[in-house]
């Protein structure tokens, strides 16, 4: 990297400085690597603006821009940073590989079910479908993370050293801690808490924090 790399993240994070919102995980990213970064604060307006789409299509938050690349998707990002400096993808091919399927685990398989529950808890509250609907969903999240914490079992990690793959899967946790439920499954919070206790991500949690005090001061 030859500038330093600067990301869009929420002028004013609806989460209030929770670290909840998908620039975290790249910043988590960046700081395990090592790797200086800037960032570009925009608010909910400009996040729909031209200027913005053109980095995000989807009118979303982060987007990264190193030289002339522009790139979205948190998890596409978080890739690129790891190829690029090492600390985050093993050097075997295999195992490289499997770190590699973690992180899609995590943003395809894991983190829909559990950001469905977590929605519906925060916006569906009040619909006539809620009570319907929520146990289908309360279900869909206990399974998946029943499943991982089977895998995980008493392995510090998910495969081997901390990858790349525990970084994404760690951040999807995270933003589901909230809701309660992943205290269910101690195996999984023993996990997030050794995540949560590394150095890089407390940098980077404490960055975000920043960004939000600053903007409410
Ligand atoms: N798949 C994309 C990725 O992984 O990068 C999803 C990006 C995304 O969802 N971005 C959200 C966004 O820009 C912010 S992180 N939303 C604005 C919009 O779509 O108009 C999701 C988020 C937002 C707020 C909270 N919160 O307040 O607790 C938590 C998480």
């Amino acid at each position: 990297m030859s500038t330093i790399p600067i990301l869009t993240v929420f002028e004013r994070s609806p989460d209030r400085g929770r670290g909840l919102a998908r620039d975290m995980r790249v910043r988590w990213a960046l700081e395990e690597v090592g790797q200086a970064y800037d960032v570009r604060l925009v608010s909910l307006q400009q996040m729909k603006a031209p200027d913005h789409l053109a980095r995000s299509p989807f009118g979303q938050i982060p987007t990264y821009e190193e030289d002339d690349l522009a790139l979205f998707e948190s998890g596409a990002i978080v890739f690129h940073i790891a190829e690029r400096r090492a600390g985050l993808l093993p050097q075997d091919p295999k195992a490289r590989a499997r770190a590699i399927t973690w992180m899609f685990a995590a943003v395809n398989t894991v983190e829909p079910p559990l950001v469905e529950y977590g929605m519906a808890l925060v916006f569906e509250r009040d619909k006539p479908w809620f009570e319907q609907r929520q146990p289908m969903l309360e279900t869909r999240a206990r399974k998946v993370l029943g499943e991982l914490s089977r895998r995980l079992g008493q392995a510090e990690w998910l495969d081997g050293a901390f990858s790349a793959g525990d970084l994404m899967t760690a951040g999807v946790l995270f933003r589901a801690k909230g809701t309660g439920i992943v205290d269910d499954y101690p195996i999984l919070a023993a996990y997030l808490a050794r995540a949560e206790a590394r150095p890089a991500f407390g940098r980077a949690f404490d960055a975000q924090l920043a960004v939000f005090k600053a903007a409410n001061s």
